[in-house]
């Protein structure tokens, strides 16, 4: 019972200027706010797409509950909640891999291209782990950073010009346009973590992004990536209950 009342209770006085501290906050409230959106929303769709929202909504519910452990991390430590990141990523970028198959499963996407993707995005994100918290000196974060590249740019490929892009363009209309929005964020968003790593680890590229705050540009990447993709999935939900 007293664990469970000191998890209730308030954490540490935020200091007005720390703004890192603050991203982590206003990215709790805004994954639980999301949410709550796509939970509610889940039952007034169609089955076909109910399993979609829910995979949005648990997105966003396990990135919250991450979030405000980061948050507090934050707060009591002031120093990068490393570990718990890529626990929060290990959990949703799978998750989000499976947005890819399910609104192409109609389309006759396999599990067998699900397991790919979600394969692929595992190694990104246990070698980024390995350059960010266990070979953090010497070459150590550019090698494995780039081999978390190589896994990155297999997945872009795929859904961009791979199989899971053939069958979107064999689906055509909305789903077809929503799964190239998806595209867009794989491409441009995704695109934001590489940059947050070379800003919050060593090597070569420091003197580029050296000094950038990793943890600000990693908040405003989940949030964009995250809550943008369930709501992609959702139009697509509405734009199929109007068609
Ligand atoms: C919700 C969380 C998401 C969408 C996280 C995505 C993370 C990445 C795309 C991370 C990629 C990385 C690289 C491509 C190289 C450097 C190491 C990483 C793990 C930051």
């Amino acid at each position: 019972m007293e664990k469970l009342l000191s998890l209730m209770t308030v954490a540490p006085a935020m200091a007005t200027d720390d703004y890192v501290g603050f991203t982590f906050f206003v990215g709790c409230m805004a994954m639980m706010a999301a949410s709550a959106f796509f939970f509610l929303s889940m039952n007034s769709f169609d089955n076909k797409w109910r399993t979609s929202i829910l995979v949005s909504g648990l997105i966003t519910f396990i990135a919250a509950v991450h979030y405000w452990y980061m948050r507090d991390y934050w707060a009591t430590n002031a120093e990068s909640p490393t570990f718990f990141r890529y626990v929060d990523w290990v959990l949703t970028v799978p998750l989000m891999c499976v947005e890819f198959y399910l609104i192409l499963k109609a389309a006759g996407a396999t599990k067998g291209l699900m397991w790919k993707m979600i394969f692929a995005s595992v190694i990104m994100l246990v070698t980024g782990y390995f350059g960010e918290a266990v070979y953090t000196t010497g070459a150590g974060p550019a090698v494995w950073g780039a081999l978390s590249g190589a896994a990155y740019f297999y997945i872009l490929y795929e859904v961009w010009a791979g199989g899971a892009a053939k069958l979107a363009a064999a689906a055509g209309g909305a789903v077809q346009q929503a799964h190239q929005t998806l595209v867009k964020f794989v491409f441009i968003g995704w695109a934001i973590y590489p940059i947050g790593y070379m800003a919050g680890t060593e090597g070569w590229y420091s003197g580029i992004f050296g000094g950038l705050p990793m943890d600000v540009i990693y908040n405003i990447g989940d949030a964009i990536n995250k809550i943008g993709f369930g709501l992609v999935v959702y139009n697509l939900a509405v734009a199929s209950k109007t068609a």
